[in-house]
């Protein structure tokens, strides 16, 4: 997959509006959606707006404006869907699949928030 980012993709086309979402929240950097296969009770994908492929793509390219707005648009998913443990709530689960082992279907960047029931152990 390497860091060449396909702007066909299906979130890009989100961003640019081509296609609906159900939005949760944005910022200036970020877009936070649930997912349309959702695989529990809570399912967001928060992107970046920015063109970058992977989670490690982002994590060496974005600038830090980029980073931090993102991680915060993240927490504020988290507290607004009643997962977040700073509301004594009782957590969630963060998965970014990031290539092919990683079995990433989008090729640009997402960050998984699964909460709302008790998650099974991490698959080997
Ligand atoms: P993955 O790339 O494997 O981390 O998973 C991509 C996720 O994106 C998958 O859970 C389903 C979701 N998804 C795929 N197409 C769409 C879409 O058009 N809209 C929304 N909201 N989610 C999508």
């Amino acid at each position: 997959m390497a860091f060449d980012y396909d702007d066909t993709n299906i979130f890009a086309r989100i961003l640019r509006g081509e296609i609906p979402c159900d939005k949760v929240a944005e910022s200036d950097h970020a877009l936070a959606f649930r997912d349309i296969r959702p695989q529990a009770p809570v399912h967001v994908l928060v992107i970046p707006k920015g063109r970058y492929v992977s989670f490690d793509d982002f994590a060496a390219n974005a600038s830090d404006a980029e980073i931090v707005d993102f991680m915060r648009l993240c927490a504020r998913v988290c507290a607004s869907e009643g997962v977040g443990l700073d509301d004594g709530n009782q957590g969630f689960r963060a998965i970014a699949n990031t290539g092919p082992h990683g079995v990433q279907e989008v090729p640009h960047y997402h960050l998984h928030i699964l909460g709302g029931r008790v998650m099974g152990p991490m698959l080997p």
